[in-house]
């Protein structure tokens, strides 16, 4: 296990952190990679921080982590046309690199909640779980109000200590307390730096991470219940579509589509 500090953390031939920028403590890592895009800096910049006074969720819910306990970590792409099709299969790239790497540096078997959260299910209660990490994806416009960069933060629970967990959510779990061994932020971050480059990578010379990703999705299959702006409503998660939506199959038959917006999905039933 490294026992390097991410501060010290160089990545000098790879595509990801090539620029890397750590800070003790900012806001928010994604409106420091946001700021860099506008000011022009290059695909592949990583911005981690050990401490962030505001940093954020989807819909500027809060993001909370003891100081020093977690990676909170912003990449820069900047995608090809389509903008849109690119976008999407990014942070799709990035929460699979994550499950691997998480899956080979602490052994934990990690899944992706859809849209964007990183889980841990208990083995024998299914159902139960807890949230590892959190994703954020948020589009650079031109002037013009053209997409011209994509930047997706994570904020990943490594060190986190089972009393500082209830403080953030009353289902936050860490990495530490779940092996019962503290995890080396630095071999986390370099392999997950790895395999999110690798992919990017195979997604620019064609190849669609959909069906890799959809296999690491946790409940499809079964009994959910999806909160959505128009009401709480429950199914079966039975597919994730061409293009990343939730297909939902509704008691009365039929099927309803949820885009990633604030939808948020909880296993029911089970
Ligand atoms: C997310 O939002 O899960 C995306 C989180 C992205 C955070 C990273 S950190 C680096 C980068 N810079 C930023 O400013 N943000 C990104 P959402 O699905 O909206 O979930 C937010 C909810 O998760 C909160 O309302 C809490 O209930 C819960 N939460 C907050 N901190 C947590 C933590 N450390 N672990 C688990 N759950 C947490």
């Amino acid at each position: 296990m490294s026992q390097q500090g991410l501060e010290s953390y160089r990545r000098p031939t790879g595509r990801f952190g090539r620029d890397f920028r750590y800070f003790r403590e900012v806001g928010s890592t994604n409106d420091v990679a946001l700021a860099a895009a506008r000011s022009g800096a290059a695909e592949g910049l990583v911005v981690i921080a050990d401490r962030q006074s505001k940093g954020r969720g989807r819909l500027q819910r809060r993001w909370e982590a003891p100081v020093g306990s977690s990676l909170l970590m912003s990449l820069l792409f900047r995608p090809p046309d389509p903008f849109a099709y690119f976008a999407e299969r990014i942070t799709m790239v990035c929460g699979l690199s994550l499950v691997l790497a998480v899956g080979a540096v602490t052994g934990v078997a990690a899944r992706l909640k859809w849209p964007n959260d990183l889980i841990h299910e208990a083995v024998d209660a299914p159902g139960d779980w807890l949230k590892l990490a959190g994703m954020l994806s948020e589009v650079v416009l031109s002037d013009a109000g053209q997409p011209v960069a994509l930047v997706v933060g994570l904020g990943v629970n490594v060190n986190v200590a089972a009393g500082d967990l209830p403080d953030l959510a009353p289902n936050a779990g860490s990495l530490s307390v779940l092996t019962g061994a503290e995890v080396s932020r630095v071999d986390l971050l370099d392999m997950f730096l790895g395999e999110t480059e690798s992919r990017y990578a195979d997604l620019l010379c064609g190849v669609d991470p959909v069906p890799a990703w959809r296999e690491q999705l946790a409940w499809l299959g079964r009994p959910v219940v999806v909160h959505a702006a128009d009401g709480i409503i429950q199914g079966i998660a039975e597919d994730i579509d061409a293009e990343g939506a939730l297909v939902l199959r509704l008691p009365g038959g039929g099927t309803r589509r949820f885009l990633a917006g604030d939808v948020s999905l909880r296993p029911i039933g089970c």
